[in-house]
């Protein structure tokens, strides 16, 4: 369960008063509610949910008039997107921040199917989402011809259900309070997840016929304890401890501060390595000596020598321990113990459960809680001293020299520019490389999309800056140019709702990642590789990103074409965004990836 955070939505207006002063209606005269939407709205103020990221349309248009005619368009406040897939990316990237769920709204049917690939980004992502639809009227005699019957549909959640914690279609307002209460509670109960919520056009529009009954909303919503049973927590200390080689693998925790420093003490005290994965959020100090360096985007050469060395292996809710095992060499000698409530979501639909893994200690429980009772149950002053370990200096960024731009050269020069200032890095290119940057606190880094859809990393990384707003540290999105030009009108929320943040993209000119699956197929069967550029690259006409970017308000840089503007232009873009401005890059970069991801996108099985 999300930690509760009284009057998080009152937090945000006095945060950003230049927020809330956007768009503010002509107040309405009265106060009561007087329709069935005027109890979703209110309902969803009683959750203290600050945003509603939203593309409109008429089937939830009473919702809409609650909205800004009975809230006023305050807690929760309406955030205009220019395609679903951006409102529902942007309350990811939220919730990546926060570990709280945002609300988002898309209209009846055909606003669902643009959001439904983000929605399996946020599934996959373990990330919740309150998400707020509608259809109908249900009932047939009360559509007007033609356009409410085709955006009506019958168990419309049945388009995300398979990818969504829970839905539903309340057939009163008194049944859509409770319906919300629900979809938030489970939404932000571990593991984590989007939810949906079908509001029913007629129920909405209709007028109240009697008061609700109030109610005492926290007793419906009650925090769920997640913390492991002591007896495996004993037996888990003591397989650690007794470990000559322990090995943790930490996946998905929260951003939570004082569960960083019991994952490090933790660590610290059994003398275990820590492998990470950019998958998922940081997890734990890259440049500490018990870091198996660099974090890895798919497997490397260093944690597979970490799990083949290991006796004891625990994983933190790891991402796909079982292909982890395989891609390592088979299963593990080791005792593995495996930390993880993940498998209450598994369903038969979607894959993303990944194979099964061998496990000897199987803890039912929250990552977080798991780690600090570990911590608890070790016998005091017991710290073994870690190994020390060399942690590779990151190399200077190459300012000249060169014709091209690595991808390489891009992080370099961007990790220089941003020098000591705290910042978030809210996604990464699929050409990044692990050992490029390094993290120190859970909110340095927040993993990826999460389903491999593309098309996420800028409306994610909008959303982080939203929830990152006045925080002190800048949220910076490295993007691919196929990712960006999938969603680059989610830049205009952010320049109108003044949510500063940077945003690289590292262009290749290219859908690249599949042009390395040309390249494979085209050598397997023989055929002439240097045709795997065909139907990939983008180029004739060039796209010019940057003007993307200055068409929509915010500031363009590029293309940068030289190494030696790199930097300038980057101090540049970083003072833009101090200045409080949305700022893009756009880098041309080389083609390429590392060797491990082109190996492990390729491999067979
Ligand atoms: C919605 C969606 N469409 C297509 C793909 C297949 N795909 C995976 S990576 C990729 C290329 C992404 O291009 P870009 O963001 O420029 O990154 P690059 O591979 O060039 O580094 C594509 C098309 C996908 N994963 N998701
Ligand atoms: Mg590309």
């Amino acid at each position: 369960m999300a930690k509760p955070r009284p009057d998080a939505a009152a937090a945000a207006r006095k945060a950003h008063p230049e927020i809330a002063a956007l768009e503010r209606p002509n107040p309405a005269g009265t106060n009561a509610p007087g329709f069935g939407s005027d109890v979703v709205a209110e309902t969803l103020r009683d959750l203290d949910i600050p945003y509603i990221a939203l593309n409109p349309g008429a089937s939830y248009r009473g919702l809409h008039d609650s909205l800004v005619n009975h809230l006023g368009n305050a807690a929760p406040q309406m955030l205009l997107c220019l395609h679903e897939e951006a409102a529902i990316a942007i309350a990811h990237g939220y919730a990546k921040v926060t570990g709280r769920a945002m609300a988002a709204a898309v209209h009846s049917n055909v606003g669902l199917m643009h959001g439904t690939m983000a929605i399996f980004n946020a599934w996959c992502d373990r990330m919740p989402i309150m998400i707020l639809g509608a259809t109908g009227p249900v009932d047939a005699v009360k559509r007007r011809p033609w356009i409410d019957w085709i955006h009506t549909a019958r168990d419309q959640g049945a388009l995300i259900r398979n990818y969504t914690k829970w839905d539903d279609q309340p057939a009163s307002p008194g049944a859509a309070r409770e319906g919300l209460l629900r979809a938030w509670w489970l939404a932000n109960a571990t593991p984590q997840g989007p939810v949906y919520i079908n509001l029913d056009a007629e129920m909405q529009e209709a007028k109240l016929t009697e008061e609700l009954q109030p109610i005492d909303m926290h007793r419906f919503i009650p925090p769920v304890a997640q913390a492991p049973a002591p007896e495996v927590v004993r037996a888990a200390a003591e397989l650690l401890t007794k470990a000559k080689h322990p090995l943790i693998l930490a996946g998905r925790v929260s951003r939570d501060e004082a569960a960083w420093s019991a994952r490090v003490a933790l660590a610290e005290a059994v003398g275990a390595k820590v492998g990470t994965n950019l998958k998922v959020g940081a997890a734990f100090p890259t440049d500490h000596p018990l870091h198996v360096s660099p974090p890895a985007a798919f497997l490397n050469e260093e944690l597979v020598a970490a799990i083949k060395e290991a006796d004891v292996i625990m994983s933190l809710d790891w991402v796909d321990l079982a292909g982890t095992f395989k891609s390592a060499g088979g299963w593990p000698g080791a005792k593995v113990i495996q930390v993880s409530l993940d498998q209450n979501i598994h369903n038969g639909w979607s894959m993303d459960h990944q194979g099964l893994p061998p496990v000897d200690l199987f803890i039912a429980a929250d990552t977080d809680a798991t780690v600090h009772a570990l911590v608890e149950a070790l016998p005091k002053g017991a710290a073994k001293k870690p190994a020390l370990a060399v942690v590779p200096a990151m190399k200077q960024a190459r300012k000249s020299g060169a014709d091209e731009i690595a991808v390489e050269d891009l992080a370099a020069n961007l990790r220089e520019a941003v020098g000591e200032r705290a910042v978030t890095l809210t996604h990464v290119s699929l050409s990044w490389h692990g050992g490029w940057w390094h993290f120190g606190h859970p909110l340095d880094y927040l993993g990826s999309d999460g389903g491999g859809g593309v098309g996420g990393g800028p409306g994610i990384t909008v959303g982080a800056a939203l929830a990152l707003k006045g925080s002190g540290r800048m949220a910076i999105g490295v993007v691919g140019d196929g990712d960006y030009l999938m969603s680059a009108t989610s830049l205009w929320t952010a320049v109108h709702y003044r949510i500063p943040l940077l945003i690289v993209v590292a262009n290749n000119r290219s859908f690249y990642n599949d042009e390395v699956h040309q390249e494979r197929m085209a050598v397997a069967r023989k055929r002439p590789v240097e045709n795997k550029w065909i139907g990939q690259r983008m180029g004739d006409p060039e796209i010019d990103l940057a003007q993307m970017a200055r068409a929509q308000g915010a500031q363009g840089f590029g293309p940068i074409t030289k190494l030696e503007d790199l930097a300038p232009t980057f101090a540049k873009a970083i003072a833009a965004v101090e200045a409080g401005h949305v700022a893009v890059v756009d880098v041309r970069v080389k083609p390429g990836y590392g060797p491990n991801v082109a190996a492990a996108m390729t491999r067979k099985t």
